[in-house]
C-alpha cells in the first residue's frame, strides 16, 4: 500500500540542495503523460503565472463575496474545564508527555470563550462578512451520548447572536478534530457507531441553532485525522496503524453523510464537507512519476472528493488497498449513497502542492514557511479549484483555509509586521481570482486564521493569525496583514 504524506515531510527535504535538485517546472512531456483527465494537476497548463506572481490590482471579485475568516474550537477557545465541557481526545493527546512542542495544550488557547465578545467586536472592525468557527462536539456532549449540555449549546447560541449583530455570515464546522474521549475509548473512528454518534450530536445542534447558522460544515479535513491521526501519530489519538486508518476513513466519510441526512430532516441551512485538498504532480517527466502522482491524487484528493460528490471510492486506491483491507471489508450496501447524499457546497482548504517522484516518495520545488509541510505555491490554488469545477461539476466553492505561519512579533512601538503574510494571501486571491474569471462558482474565502492560536502538535510556536495573540496578557493586535485585508474586504478586491 502506498503512504501518503501530508505536513511530514521531514526536515531533512527542507535543504537547499533538495530544493534546487527539484527546481523548475515539469516539462511538456510530463503535462501529456499526466494530463488532466487523469485527475492529476498539470502546472504547465497555467500560463499566466505573472497575474498571480504579481497582482497589478483592479482585481474585483464578485459582489457580496463572502470575505471571512476561520478558527477551530480546540485552537481558540480554552476553557477546557468549564460550563461541563468534556474531554476530548486533544486534551488526552496534548497532556501526554512529548506530544507536542514545549508540552503545550489547548487549556487556555486564545482564552476566547470568555474574550469571544471583544473577537465579535475585532472582526466587525476588520469587516469580516463571514466567520468560521468549529463548534467543540465534548462541549455539547460531554459523555458523547446522553442528554446535550445546554451551557455549551448557550456559548455557540451567544456567539451567533453575535455574529448577526455585527452582520456577519456564521458558517459552522460540527467536528474540528475534538472527539469526545469517551467515543475514543469505545473505539474511536475505528467503530462505525461513532458515525452515528456524530449524527446524533449534529442533529442537537442544528435543532438548536438551525434558525441562526445557514452554512454548515460536517468533517474538517477527514484525511488529515487518517493521515497524521491514524498512519504518523502526529496528531491524536496518536496512532500508527495503516490499516485501521483507511477504515477511519471511510467511517469519517460515512459520519459526513449521515449528517447531511440530518439537516435534512430538520430542514435548516446548506451544508458541505471541508476538505484539504493538495494538486499533486509528478515531480519529473517519467511515465512512473506520473503513475504515481495520480495514484497519490487518489489518497489526497479523490478518496473524498469522489465519495461524497460521485458516490463511488476511486478504484484505484480500492485496489491499492487491496480487497482484503479493513476499509474495503468496512464498506457495508448503501454506505456511498449516504455518503453521496448531495451537498449544497464544497468547502476547499489550501496550503500546498505535493510533488510526486517515480518511486511514490515526495519532493520539494517551492520554497517553504515556518510549517515545513508547506511549499508556497498560489498557482496550486488556481489548479485545485478549477480542477474540482472541471471534474466535479459548478457545486459553489467557498475556500475555508488558507494561510502560513510567519515569524511575528510584538514591536515596541505596538505593530507586528507580517509583510510575508501579505504577500502570501494577495497572491493567492489573485489566484482564486483567476479562477473566478475562468468560471469557478467560488462564493467565500476566509484567511487561516483569525487569531494566533494553538497549531497541534506545534503547540503556540507557529503563529498563523491575522490578530497577534500575546499569550501571557491575552492582549489581541491588529497584524499589518489584518490592516490589509480590511482594506481588501473594502474595496472588494486586490
Ligand atoms: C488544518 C486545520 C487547521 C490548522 C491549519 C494550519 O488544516 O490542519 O484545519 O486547524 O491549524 O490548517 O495548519
Amino acid at each position: 500500500m502506498s503512504i501518503p504524506t501530508r505536513r511530514l515531510l521531514g526536515r531533512a527535504a527542507l535543504s537547499a540542495t533538495a530544493a534546487a535538485r527539484t527546481g523548475g517546472r515539469p516539462g511538456a512531456a510530463t503535462a501529456a503523460a499526466a494530463g488532466t483527465a487523469d485527475g492529476c494537476e498539470d502546472p504547465a497548463e497555467d500560463t499566466d503565472a505573472e497575474t498571480t506572481a504579481a497582482p497589478a490590482g483592479g482585481l474585483r471579485f464578485p459582489l457580496g463575496f463572502g470575505w471571512g475568516a476561520a478558527t477551530s474550537a480546540y485552537q481558540i477557545e480554552g476553557a477546557a474545564k468549564e460550563d461541563g465541557r468534556g474531554e476530548s481526545v486533544w486534551d488526552t493527546f496534548s497532556r501526554t508527555p512529548g506530544r507536542t512542542r514545549n508540552g503545550d495544550t489547548g487549556d487556555v488557547a486564545a482564552d476566547h470563550y470568555h474574550r469571544y465578545a471583544e473577537d465579535l467586536d475585532l472582526m466587525r472592525d476588520l469587516g469580516l462578512r463571514s466567520y468560521r468557527f468549529s463548534i467543540s462536539w465534548p462541549r455539547i456532549l460531554p459523555d458523547g451520548a446522553g442528554a446535550p449540555n445546554q451551557r455549551g449549546l448557550d456559548f455557540y447560541r451567544r456567539l451567533v447572536d453575535g455574529l448577526h449583530e455585527r452582520g456577519i455570515a456564521p458558517m459552522a464546522t460540527l467536528f474540528h478534530w475534538d472527539l469526545p474521549q469517551a467515543l475514543q475509548d469505545a473505539g474511536g473512528w475505528e467503530s462505525r457507531d461513532v458515525a452515528h454518534r456524530f449524527a446524533d450530536y449534529a442533529e442537537i445542534v442544528f435543532r438548536a441553532l438551525g434558525d441562526r447558522v445557514p452554512t454548515w460544515l460536517t468533517i474538517n479535513e477527514p484525511k488529515t485525522v487518517v493521515q497524521n491521526g491514524y498512519l504518523w501519530g502526529h496528531h491524536a489519538p496518536g496512532r500508527q496503524d495503516p490499516a485501521a486508518a483507511y477504515l477511519v476513513a471511510h467511517h469519517l466519510q460515512l459520519a459526513h453523510g449521515l449528517a447531511v441526512g440530518a439537516l435534512r430532516a430538520t430542514g435548516a441551512g446548506r451544508i458541505g464537507p471541508a476538505l484539504n485538498l493538495h494538486p499533486c504532480y509528478p515531480a519529473d517527466d517519467s511515465a512512473e512519476a506520473a503513475r504515481a502522482a495520480r495514484l497519490y491524487d487518489g489518497y489526497e484528493n479523490r478518496l473524498y472528493l469522489d465519495s461524497v460528490l460521485k458516490g463511488s471510492y476511486p478504484q484505484d486506491v480500492l485496489a491499492d488497498l487491496g480487497a482484503d483491507s479493513r476499509m474495503v471489508r468496512g464498506i457495508r450496501d448503501g454506505d456511498l449513497a449516504t455518503i453521496s447524499a448531495p451537498v449544497d457546497l464544497l468547502a476547499v482548504q489550501y496550503y500546498t502542492p505535493i510533488y510526486v517522484t517515480a518511486d511514490g516518495g515526495t519532493t520539494r520545488r517551492w520554497p517553504t514557511s515556518e510549517a515545513d509541510w508547506q511549499q508556497i505555491y498560489p498557482d496550486g490554488m488556481y489548479d485545485i479549484l478549477t480542477r474540482v469545477t472541471r471534474d466535479y461539476g459548478p457545486i459553489p466553492l467557498t475556500v475555508t483555509e488558507n494561510g502560513l505561519p510567519t515569524p511575528d512579533t510584538l514591536a515596541a512601538d505596538g505593530t507586528v509586521d507580517d509583510t510575508g503574510r501579505i504577500s502570501f494571501l494577495r497572491d493567492h486571491l489573485a489566484a482564486a481570482h483567476r479562477a473566478v474569471t475562468a468560471g469557478v462558482p467560488l462564493e467565500s474565502f476566509h484567511v487561516w486564521s483569525l487569531l494566533d492560536n494553538f497549531e497541534w502538535a506545534e503547540g503556540y510556536d507557529q503563529r498563523w493569525g491575522l490578530v497577534y495573540v500575546d499569550y501571557p496578557t491575552q492582549r489581541r493586535v491588529l497584524k499589518r496583514s489584518a490592516h490589509w485585508y480590511r482594506t481588501v474586504i473594502a474595496d472588494n478586491g486586490l
